[in-house]
């Protein structure tokens, strides 16, 4: 494929030589990244970034469908296995889609809908100002509790007893801690509510079973394929049957047309890697490393929000460290260490410039990064902090990096053939 590429368009392939190079040659830390598999990525590669396929499975606006249909069954019937789940819409193209349409299948415009606010934690599309989902529908925010950091179930309650949502959305992109879905149901039934669940950071966890499932506790569950879940990028819906018939609208014809076929094509075959008991130890490496990398920051004299982490990121509240979250997310980048800086609950800075910094152990841990080299990278996070305007240590931090991840090259592959 890359010697294509060198041969027809040697502009576009020295920028992703350069591009595979960063990624391998960097700690990369955004919770949301990964790598994937050889395998994942020749299926987002493959001839299925040739066609149209416009419907479902058997139902197709388009002829030529013999291998696409039965890819995306096997697509589906995988993430209905693995997730436990009565019906899989494999088609968003993102998380945001997903998401969007999870609330279409559920409730009209104009309905109020209730999530965790963009700056504690939640995703644009719970509702943020900013978002189409904010403009489609009312939406009230909850926050979590600003002296722990942890979400308050009662005052999610009140809140949603004040507000009367039709939708309430359980869900996060920053936040450490265990979620309790049963708790939302209870939240969404009590006032009569539709419980949407996105799962997009844990989804790998949850299939792993480190973490609690949404499922059975929500009508609609939304994750994207490639954070945790090691898949290519894109989206998916899991839900009760009752209300396949909608969700299944409400993705096309109601948000999208023509499916990417190469990514289900991807996101089937990422699914068979996440059924393996490699997968599972993975998993256990993420949160392993993720709670020794915390505790490491901790000593260092970082403050973690919330004490600590149950999954597969952490927020630093960088304000102990008297280092704003934007300089320091660049003088590590400049040290080959790739984080995103990122509000801390109750920031009293901008967004733009917050006091925190959001790191994450899924695509190290790919990597075989343990415990002995999460005591390393807090090592270096401390010595950029504290010497943020040296950029000769910086440099040499830099050096460090590159040397651990020479010792941890990039893996082709991390599941042994056949063993699904
Ligand atoms: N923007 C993604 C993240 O980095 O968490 C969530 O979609």
């Amino acid at each position: 494929m890359l010697s294509a590429l060198e041969q027809y368009d040697p502009e576009i392939y020295e920028l992703l030589r350069q591009e595979k190079a960063l990624q391998s040659g960097t700690i990369r830390l955004i919770p949301s990244e990964n790598y994937v598999s050889k395998a994942v990525m020749t299926a987002t590669g493959s001839v299925m970034t040739n066609k149209y396929a416009e419907g479902y499975p058997g139902k197709r606006y388009y002829e030529g469908q013999q291998f696409t249909d039965l890819v995306e069954s096997l697509a589906i019937a995988r993430a209905k296995k693995v997730f436990k789940a009565d019906h899989a819409n494999v088609q968003p193209y993102s998380g945001s889609i997903a998401n969007m349409a999870a609330y279409l299948a559920l409730i009209q415009p104009g309905d109020t809908i209730m999530g965790l606010s963009l700056p504690n934690g939640g995703h644009l599309t719970h509702g943020w100002k900013v978002s189409a989902t904010s403009k489609f529908f009312n939406s009230v925010s909850y926050d979590v509790d600003p002296n722990t950091g942890l979400l308050d179930y009662d005052k999610i309650a009140d809140l949603a007893k004040k507000h009367k949502p039709k939708l309430l959305i359980s869900g996060a992109t920053a936040y450490s801690r265990t979620i309790d879905f049963a708790k939302f149901a209870e939240i969404a039934k009590s006032i009569g509510a539709f419980h949407v669940s996105d799962i997009a950071h844990i989804s790998g966890l949850v299939v792993a079973g480190l973490h609690p499932s949404p499922v059975p506790h929500a009508d609609v569950v939304s994750t994207t394929t490639h954070k945790t879940l090691r898949g290519p990028r894109g989206g998916m819906l899991l839900c009760k049957e009752e209300h396949q018939k909608n969700v299944d609208k409400a993705v096309f014809p109601g948000l999208q047309g023509g499916p990417h076929m190469h990514t289900i094509t991807a996101v089937a075959v990422a699914l068979a890697e996440a059924d393996t008991p490699e997968f599972v130890a993975y998993a256990k490496q993420i949160i392993k490393n993720a709670k020794r990398l915390a505790a490491k920051l901790m000593e260092h004299g970082f403050n973690i929000v919330t004490g600590g982490t149950d999954n597969h990121l952490m927020l630093i509240d960088l304000r102990t460290k008297n280092v704003p979250g934007k300089k320091l997310a660049k003088a590590l980048d400049r040290a080959r260490i790739v984080s995103n800086y990122n509000t801390i609950p109750n920031d009293p800075a901008p967004p733009f410039n917050p006091s925190g910094l959001r790191i994450g152990t899924p695509a190290i841990t790919t990597r075989g990064m343990k415990e002995d080299q999460m005591d390393l990278i807090a090592g270096f996070i401390n010595k950029v902090a504290e010497n943020i305007d040296n950029e000769s240590v910086i440099e040499k931090v830099g050096q460090e990096v590159l040397m651990l991840c020479s010792h941890f090259p990039v893996p082709d592959h991390f599941i042994i053939p056949n063993n699904k």
